[in-house]
């Protein structure tokens, strides 16, 4: 009888999928969440068949140097920039992650962040927490904010996400201007009203800038002080793509000194530390890369990753065929085989 096969999960995970994870393996699950250094991640590795792993685990030549006996590394995340995909085909090991589960409650935080940034919810909850509200004699005049119905909305990256953002704005009777590498087929710009734009003019006419577009060398500071001196004074900038995209001292000064009017952020060059300029603005809304973070997202994420590992250890009625690998030809390169 051969043994079971070792799978290392790096984060803690909902119990019933660990337990379905079980069936068919030798589960070691972290139950705490913690960083790791390159050598304790190269370490673990080693030891296992397959491994879920987090956007702060950076599986890369290094981590994987010597391995010979893991096969699937599954990310609990659409984004892979914390996985090198040459590497990882290179050492034959299989790199999967989790599109399309998250794409709607992703577009959905956006939405969040636009309306909170545009009506400043964030600072008057604050204030209202504070106590400031009896006694303060609120003016008719205080708190206002932008209104998001019939102003322009702009996408930098259209792909699943993006185009996710664009189809909600038909309730707000936003038009839709969005940029991104390719055009997308007539089809899918006429269900989400988008019209393809240049950056620079995507940058000039948008009054409420979302950014989704994949984090890549060539996207680094894609949004910096240039960038920022582009748009309208009273534009709203929401990043729910990555850290780094954004030039995050530029943006700070930005808001600071009124070139935009205000953003809301879900992800920061360095997270979990925040630049300390953001941290002071009333008009930055800033949340803790939560925007996947609905309890139904998280559960399909955490299943859709474990699912990724069961295939690709050769189980279950996906055998061989991992549902959302990244780096397929590595199967050529496998003995695993249906049973
Ligand atoms: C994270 C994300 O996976 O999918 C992505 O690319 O950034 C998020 O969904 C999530 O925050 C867990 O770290």
């Amino acid at each position: 009888m051969t043994s079971k096969p070792k799978v290392w999960v790096a984060r803690p995970l909902f119990p019933e999928v660990l337990a379905r994870l079980a069936q068919v393996a030798e589960v070691t699950a972290e139950t705490e969440e913690r960083p790791r250094s390159p050598a304790e991640l190269k370490a673990r590795l080693a030891e296992v068949d397959a491994a879920v792993v987090g956007l702060t685990d950076r599986v890369d030549a290094a981590a994987l140097e010597g391995n010979q006996r893991l096969k699937v590394v599954a990310n609990l995340g659409v984004g892979h920039n914390n996985l090198d995909l040459d590497a990882l085909t290179q050492a034959g090991v299989l790199a999967c992650n989790t599109p399309d589960v998250l794409t709607e409650s992703v577009a959905d935080f956006g939405w969040a962040l636009m309306l909170a940034a545009a009506r400043r919810i964030g600072a008057a909850e604050r204030w209202l927490r504070a106590g400031h509200w009896p006694g303060s004699h609120m003016r008719f005049d205080d708190w206002l904010g932008l209104d998001l119905h019939g102003r322009t909305l702009g996408i930098l990256g259209m792909g699943r996400i993006g185009q996710a953002v664009a189809r909600r704005a038909g309730g707000f009777g936003m038009p839709v201007l969005y940029h991104n590498r390719s055009r997308l087929p007539a089809a899918v710009e006429q269900e989400c009203r988008a019209t393809l734009v240049s950056k620079a003019e995507l940058l000039a006419r948008a009054d409420f800038l979302v950014l989704v577009l994949p984090f890549t060398a060539a996207n680094h500071h894609a949004i910096g002080a240039a960038e920022l001196a582009q748009m309208k004074r009273s534009a709203v900038l929401v990043n729910i793509a990555r850290g780094g995209i954004v030039d995050d001292a530029a943006l700070a000064a930005a808001l600071r000194e009124g070139t935009i009017a205000a953003a809301g952020l879900d992800v920061f060059e360095g997270e979990p530390a925040v630049h300390p300029d953001l941290l002071v603005l009333d008009n930055a809304v800033l949340s803790p890369h939560i925007a996947s973070a609905s309890a139904a997202t998280r559960r399909d994420m955490a299943n859709l990753a474990i699912d990724n590992v069961i295939a690709a250890l050769g189980y279950g009625e996906s055998a061989g065929r991992p549902p959302t690998p990244l780096n397929p030809a590595v199967f050529d390169r496998w003995a695993i085989r249906k049973a």
